[in-house]
């Protein structure tokens, strides 16, 4: 018989040989949702940019390094002697309805979703042999309260609107008895069979990994087990994997995985990346969030658009309830989305950043760090807010020859200093079956859209597109 070739060896310079699939960087715009028991007391206190604000970091704050705010809102809402595992029983899901979600995320206008299969808590809401050993106690969806394979069902409703799923997978389980008593044994018996198991059973588009950092890669075996992902495992084509392998791969082995950054922090836009973080300050459900902590539609789209501008991936988490519910602010929230990228989608999925020396055919474009070339706007950096407020005045995206200039605001007339139109090239706004009219100044070139009134807008954000 004919063993066929392994094209990938258990080693990252074999690995990256690989390239991540086309799919990933033309779909820009994913939904991760973080769901687990913390969605039972869903509560951290709100500290922007700081990880004390993620509410899925509950069991840690009150059991792992204790910190004062959950203590004293655990000990007052539950009791003291009140133990985490005791939440399992009040994650019900009793209003899931996993097709209401994909409507939602279908909405939104985002190509894919990522979902935790089982964060740093280790309650999986999937079931596999590997779920509920050690634990003594039901620890999954299936076996636990809610009796139901909530991962599998939303999969299945995703798939069926059209979008690509993906998991989340902590590696390591901050109280899981056997990661504290052998965590070779650990490795071994437990995170590699479980892993595959989610793996061959439901095929996921993307792997997100994380809770790396506690071993480097070679005692997790990554570099065997991205081997099996991509030689032999079912999803080896289409399969998109992060960088989040081991103490020592965030950021590195870029070519067969991709780079994360979280809140802005980590960011490098040389790479293929993708940028995740909360509608407020948290991935988990934080019911102490109030809507002053939440970002507007506006603001979100700012930020996809800032994301994609720079060439990276915006995945926007929302943070479902116990009982099943997506908060109707962040439906909301994802609805507009949607319907922005209904008139706009054109400047987003699909296109790469502007970079320089890019030649616009004759034409030349400024740099993205020229904050000269049009006055009149300034908005905060959204990506990194406590850094600086660059006056970004004008987003670029290119696709092919094509660009689209996307404007914060309506302005009657935009200067896009340092870029002639070539002759034949021609301005039409997004949404609105309408050329503008365009015309080389010196060394700048005028879009004129005074003929268009502001509330005759196809959009907020609107966008120009220059067609060559
Ligand atoms: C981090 C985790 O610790 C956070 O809780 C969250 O899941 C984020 C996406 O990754 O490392």
């Amino acid at each position: 018989s004919v063993v066929p070739a392994q094209k990938y060896a258990p080693n990252w310079a074999s690995l990256n040989q690989r390239k991540i699939p086309e799919w990933f960087q033309q779909d820009k715009f994913g939904i991760f949702i973080h769901w687990g028991l913390y969605a039972v007391p869903s509560y951290a206190p709100v500290i922007p940019n700081s990880g004390l604000s993620y509410a899925e970091w509950y069991w840690y704050r009150i059991q792992g390094e204790p910190q004062k705010d959950f203590m004293a809102f655990h000990k007052k809402n539950y009791g003291a002697g009140f133990l985490y595992p005791q939440f399992e029983s009040l994650f019900k899901a009793e209003l899931f309805n996993p097709k209401q979600w994909a409507d939602i995320l279908k909405a939104s206008g985002a190509k894919y979703v990522v979902l935790t299969s089982k964060h740093h808590e280790g309650y999986c809401l999937w079931n596999s042999a590997e779920a509920d050993r050690n634990w003594g106690r039901p620890w999954n969806a299936v076996t636990g309260t809610p009796k139901r394979d909530l991962l599998g069902d939303l999969t299945s409703a995703v798939r069926a609107a059209g979008l690509k799923m993906g998991y989340y997978y902590s590696l390591y389980e901050w109280f899981n008895p056997l990661w504290q008593k052998d965590r070779k044994r650990f490795v071994t018996e437990h995170m590699l069979p479980q892993l595959k198991n989610l793996v061959t059973k439901y095929k996921p588009s993307l792997i997100f990994a994380d809770g790396e950092w506690e071993l480097p890669d070679s005692a997790w075996h990554s570099p065997e087990l991205l081997a099996w992902l991509f030689n032999e495992s079912p999803v080896a084509k289409e399969v998109v994997v992060n960088d989040r392998w081991g103490s020592n791969t965030r950021g590195k082995n870029t070519g067969a995985t991709y780079t994360t950054s979280e809140y802005g922090g980590g960011m490098n836009a040389d790479v293929v990346w993708e940028e995740s973080q909360g509608i407020g300050h948290s991935y988990g459900y934080n019911r102490n969030e109030q809507l002053k902590d939440y970002k507007s539609a506006r603001e979100l789209l700012l930020l996809l658009v800032d994301i994609v501008a720079r060439g990276g991936n915006l995945l926007l988490d929302i943070g479902p309830t116990a009982d099943g519910r997506i908060p109707v602010i962040m439906q909301q929230r994802l609805t507009e989305m949607g319907n922005w990228l209904k008139i706009n989608g054109a400047a987003i999925y699909g296109t790469t950043a502007y970079k320089q020396p890019y030649q616009w055919s004759a034409g030349r474009m400024p740099a993205r760090s020229d904050k000269s070339y049009m006055a009149g706007y300034s908005v905060p950096d959204l990506v990194t807010p406590k850094k600086d407020t660059a006056s970004i005045e004008l987003f670029f995206t290119r696709k092919g020859k094509d660009l689209f200039c996307i404007l914060p605001d309506y302005k009657s007339r935009i200067v896009v200093k340092n870029m002639h139109m070539p002759a034949g090239a021609g301005a039409y706004l997004l949404g609105a079956d309408r050329s503008l009219k365009v015309k080389n100044v010196g060394n700048d070139c005028e879009i004129d859209l005074s003929a268009i009134r502001p509330d005759e807008l196809p959009a907020e954000l609107p966008v120009i597109k220059l067609e060559n």
